[in-house]
């Protein structure tokens, strides 16, 4: 099959929200790009997973001109609801932060990010497959890759941009002796489902309970996301669907939270929980963004946020470079985002900690726990900080 070569200035791995994010912020400055996609449009397109955008990734999507169907379907939330010994304390965001958060599922932001790359007519390719990465550390890249066809193609290009994911092959190609790996995986896991149910309150409720966390959101109106904590090899199998809402309706249930009516569900699926930061995040002429170098678990709502935010910077320094030859913001694209992304992952372990009942967890740490959560229901400044994290650190922190 046919040996195809594509010159581009920027290889971008991955079509989640980081690499399609990536191509339409670099398309806005005169960079071409191709973005390569080891999944389906459908499959991409209906993978469900984050819920939450901060207020700083919905103004990005704004001007790009992706914010109309968002805020059509988007709910905005002014608040989010945390509860533990049977009461609720609510953080009024607008009010702490002069700021708000909006509910629109990631595959939502996806679908709108590929509709616009291909509208631009700019190059979007599915089903690659045999991809890899070659002379990362010379002046033009390369990516090679079957496309959908089975015909062998290759790109080469001044920078390829890693936003293969968790589990993509990009930060594989940063050598082990250069690579640095912080992790911690948690000893639970989340059950989530998606259903077709009305919401308890039409706002976020994080729960701490004995029998452990619970997480009610939302999809839209009528289409709730919820999660329970559950081991870490929980099998979904042994969830039926009336198991599923006897536990969730268990760890909110009070006589100051309204029933909390059952629907069909739509989709479930046990999450692992892990924290997770990969330095650094350059490499010759390969840039990691997004989950390729962090996970964080889900508590915080910011896996998609940070990566987008990773993507936002990795966009203006590039800009740079090519507009004015300055190199000086690639040269340290990695240590600003690091400076954030440990703020965030700090945040995301504090609330994942706060939140979930650790078994292995002495009587001390119960203690604190709870002192915790007392102290943020007491201490406006301690709402500040959580409230000034949950809508989103500024990119430059
Ligand atoms: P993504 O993983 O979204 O995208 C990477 C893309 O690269 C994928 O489409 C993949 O197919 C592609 N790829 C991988 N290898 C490739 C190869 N060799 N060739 C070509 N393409 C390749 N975050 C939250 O904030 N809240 C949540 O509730 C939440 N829930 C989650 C549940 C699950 C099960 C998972 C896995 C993550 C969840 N996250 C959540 C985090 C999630 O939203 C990520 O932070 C977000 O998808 C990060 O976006 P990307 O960095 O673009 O990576
Ligand atoms: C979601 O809606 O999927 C969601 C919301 C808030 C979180 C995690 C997940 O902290």
């Amino acid at each position: 099959m046919s040996e195809e070569l594509q010159n581009v200035q920027v290889g971008i791995i991955g079509a989640g929200p980081a690499g399609l994010l990536l191509s339409l912020l670099l398309a806005r400055v005169g960079i071409t790009s191709v973005v390569l996609e080891a999944r389906s449009r459908d499959y991409c397109e209906g993978r469900i997973r984050a819920g939450v955008l901060e207020a700083g990734t919905v103004e990005l999507l704004d001007r790009l001109g992706l914010g109309e169907r968002l805020h059509r379907e988007g709910i905005v939330h002014n608040g989010v609801d945390l509860r533990f010994n049977g009461e609720s304390h609510r953080i009024d965001l607008p009010a702490l932060t002069g700021k708000s958060v909006m509910v629109y599922g990631q595959h939502e932001v996806v679908k709108d990010l590929i509709e616009a790359r291909i509208a631009a007519g700019d190059p979007l390719e599915f089903e690659v497959s045999a991809l890899s990465i070659a002379e990362v550390t010379s002046a033009r890249p390369t990516i090679s890759y079957r496309d959908r066809h089975g015909n062998a193609r290759t790109v080469r290009c001044d920078f390829i941009a890693g936003c293969d994911g968790f589990h993509g092959p990009s930060r594989q190609a940063i050598p082990a002796d250069v690579l640095r790996v912080y992790e911690r995986v948690y000893p639970y896991a989340w059950l989530g489902i998606l259903s077709e149910s009305p919401a308890i309150t039409g706002e976020l409720i994080y729960v701490n309970h004995e029998r452990g966390f619970a997480l009610f959101s939302q999809r839209s109106h009528l289409v709730q996301r919820m999660y329970l904590q559950c081991a870490q090899d929980e099998n979904i199998e042994a969830w039926p669907d009336e198991r599923i809402w006897d536990e969730l309706r268990a760890r909110v249930a009070g006589n100051d939270v309204p029933d909390l009516v059952s629907g069909p569900i739509l989709q479930r699926g046990i999450t692992p929980m892990r924290s997770f930061v990969a330095e650094p995040m350059r490499y010759g002429n390969l840039f990691l963004a997004g989950d390729s170098a962090h996970i964080v678990p889900p508590t915080g709502a910011k896996g998609m946020n940070l990566a987008i935010a990773d993507v936002t910077i990795l966009a203006e320094a590039m800009r740079a470079y090519y507009a004015d030859g300055t190199a000086h913001e690639l040269e340290t694209y990695s240590e600003t985002c690091l400076r954030r992304i440990w703020k965030v992952e700090r945040f995301s372990w504090w609330m994942t900690a706060m939140f979930h009942r650790d078994e292995n967890d002495d009587a001390f740490g119960h203690r604190l726990q709870q002192a915790e959560l007392d102290y943020l229901s007491t201490s406006r400044s301690a709402q500040t900080a959580l409230a000034e994290n949950y809508v989103g650190l500024p990119l430059r922190v």
